[in-house]
This record gives C-alpha cells, structure tokens and sequence, in this order.
C-alpha cells in the first residue's frame, strides 16, 4: 500500500504519533537506536529531517533507520527538499504560509527529478508556519513571517487554498522548540473546514499537551527537541498511549 494511504487509514483509525528524527545530530548507532525505541514504544511513523541538515549524515542515517525499523519512514525535508531513496516517502513541503517563490516551488522544482529518478513516494504537503511567539529556525531559513496565532480565518483560507490546489495533506507547525504550540481552536477550526488529515508539530513537550492537540482533530502529532534531549522509552510510551486514546468524532 502507498504511504499516503496508510497514513489515510491511520487517520481514519484514531490519532497517530510520530518522532521527528534530526539526521543532523546523531550517528549511525545513535539513529538506529533513536528510530528502534520510538517503534518499540508506540510511535505510529518517523520523520527524518530538519531545517538545517548541516551534515552529511542524512542518507546514511536514514538508511540504516529503514532497516531496522517496520513503521513508515517518512522524509521531513524541513524547508530545502533533500531527497533519498532509503525512505517510503517524502513529505514534498510547500511553505504556503510564506510568499516567497523558493519556499513556494523552488526547492521542489530542485527536487523533483531526483524524486523521479528513484521513484520515490512524494506527498504534497502544504506546510503552514504558524506564529509561536518567538522567531524559529525555519522562519529564518524560509525568509517567511509565520501566520499569526491569533487569526484562525487566514489559517482557514491557507488550509482551504491548499486543499483546493490538491495538497495531500497539512502540516501546521509552530517551528521546533516552539514556546507555544499551535492553538486548539486554530486546530479545530482547520479540520472543521477541510477534509485532509493534518500533521501538528512544534512544541509539543510533554504528553498532556499532545492529547490536547489530538482531541483538538490533529490527526498526527510530532515530537522532535523534546526526545532529543532525553530519548526515554517511558516518555515515548506516555505520548504514544495519550494520543491513541483519544476519541474520534
Ligand atoms: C518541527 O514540528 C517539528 O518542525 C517538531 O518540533 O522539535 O518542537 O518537537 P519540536
């Protein structure tokens, strides 16, 4: 079955969790171990990316992460679309939040044959930056201003815009290590306005907060900083049982 239509099924089913994995900061050893911990202790999917990528090590970590690993290992390009083949898909990220054209299409065009080229499953996503009241790393590196926190109608018309252009799938993000998440009502209002499923990630820190955003209709929640800091199986597990516990409308 295509990754995207897993991750449709998976959404369908209940809320998902997902571990961002930053190829940028761990070896090989410390990848597979990262990826087998989050799969023995509930995760539903990996994200490997970040918004750097100030290493090489992204293929080498990414494969080994493949292999040993049997839930769905997903390319999270951040804002600049690195490509593989060691991965069954990729989120192909637009920065709809943003208007600048490299963010818009640029860094797809650059990726796009190498995609081809070892026909790898390429998810359009529409990546919204929402305002968390501090500058992130991808507002820098994208040259974007996020969407205020505060204005659910424009993050309306953004997911609107996106779902009408046949984006496959959203992903709100109030940037790594963000101070605050992306609002529940801004959640809400989304997902009562679309019908694609929708990724949230950006400082989600500790449990509480990721069954909030679940219950809220994201359908799959990211954590990346706060298992970097500590990779704890128990703290993997209470994310993974607080997500999958809430109920669907
Ligand atoms: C960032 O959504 C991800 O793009 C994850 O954010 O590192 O804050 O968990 P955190």
């Amino acid at each position: 079955m295509k990754t995207y239509n897993k991750l449709l099924k998976m959404a369908k089913e209940r809320a998902n969790y997902l571990c961002l994995i930053d190829p940028d900061k761990i070896d090989e050893k410390q990848a597979v171990q990262y990826a087998k911990t989050c799969e023995e202790n509930g995760a539903d999917g990996l994200l490997v990316g970040g918004s750097l990528m100030l290493t090489n090590n992204f293929e080498s970590n990414l494969k080994v992460i493949k292999g040993n690993v049997n839930i769905p290992v997903i390319i999270f390009p951040g804002i600049f679309n690195f490509v593989s083949k060691y991965a069954d898909a990729i989120l192909l990220l637009s920065v709809v939040s943003s208007r600048n054209p490299q963010m818009l299409i640029g860094e797809q065009v650059r990726a796009a044959p190498q995609i081809k080229q070892y026909n790898l499953e390429a998810i359009g996503t529409a990546y919204m930056l929402i305002d968390s009241g501090q500058n992130t790393s991808v507002n820098f590196m994208s040259s974007s201003f996020p969407i205020p926190r505060t204005k659910n109608d424009i993050a309306v018309a953004h997911a609107l815009a996106s779902q009408y252009l046949g984006m496959k799938i959203i992903y709100l993000d109030a940037g790594s290590g963000a101070e605050y998440p992306v609002p529940d009502d801004m959640i809400r209002e989304i997902k009562k306005n679309i019908s694609l499923p929708v990724i949230l990630g950006g400082g989600i820190t500790n449990p509480k907060i990721a069954a909030q955003k679940a219950a809220a209709g994201a359908d799959f929640i990211v954590t990346g900083n706060i298992l970097e800091k500590n990779l704890d199986s128990k703290l993997i597990r209470e994310f993974a049982n607080s997500i999958h516990n809430i109920k669907r409308k």
